[in-house]
């Protein structure tokens, strides 16, 4: 059995839900012959990572998508990089606010995504969907998932492709928002099974 593990982030801050939660649970079971895993992630800076390792590890999928929500951006974003550094302005969901703070104090600076990036980008604009390649993930818990995960894998050398896609805002999320952009739900759904079918190609 070939798996993807898929995971989203839970609503953070005042929001009551989470763009890449909405998506998380519509994806279909199977996508081209591939089962999909779905994990659910909390928003919380020192927890996050321990939720999807033991599954990762026992699953030996064939690639871990993650994603997550950035309001404020105005398309679909494979991110390129993830940084090892916490530094955050708002808290988790339990209140912690890391600033200036390692992930991993013996880890490498850096970590590239070694998912197709371009591809992914390529894929989604295909569909007449705004996409674009984001060369930060931020400092906040996505960038920490991310530089955690890809972190993982290369300290226990887990042939395994990883990394993270920013999703917009929900039409739904802005409604109080003037001025802030968003995509339909058919939009961010079709955008990110287009990036899966492209990770899935490129592993076929
Ligand atoms: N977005 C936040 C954390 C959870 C989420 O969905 C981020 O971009 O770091």
């Amino acid at each position: 059995m070939k798996w993807l593990v898929v995971t989203a982030f839970e609503p953070f801050m005042q929001e009551s839900v989470n763009s890449s939660l909405k998506v998380l649970e519509a994806l279909p079971e199977q996508v081209d012959g591939v089962k999909i895993f779905k994990m659910v992630v909390p928003v919380e800076f020192y927890r996050c990572i321990s939720v999807v390792i033991e599954d990762i590890e026992r699953l030996s999928p064939i690639a871990v998508l993650s994603l997550g929500q950035a309001g404020g951006r105005d398309a679909i974003t494979p991110e390129r990089i993830a940084i090892n550094i916490a530094d955050s302005k708002i808290p988790d969901n339990i209140g912690a606010m890391p600033v200036d703070e390692p992930i991993n104090i013996y880890g490498e600076a850096a970590f590239f995504s070694t998912l197709p990036v371009k591809e992914m980008t390529e894929a989604i604009q295909k569909l007449g969907i705004k996409a674009a390649l984001s060369n930060t993930a931020g400092t906040y818990v996505c960038n920490y998932l991310m530089y955690s995960i890809l972190d993982f894998l290369y300290e226990n050398e887990l042939d395994i492709p990883a990394g993270f896609m920013h999703l917009p805002y929900l039409d739904e999320q802005v409604k109080d928002k003037p001025g802030i952009p968003s995509m339909s739900f058919q939009a961010l759904y079709e955008g990110t099974m287009a990036a899966i079918s492209a990770i899935i190609k490129s592993q076929l």
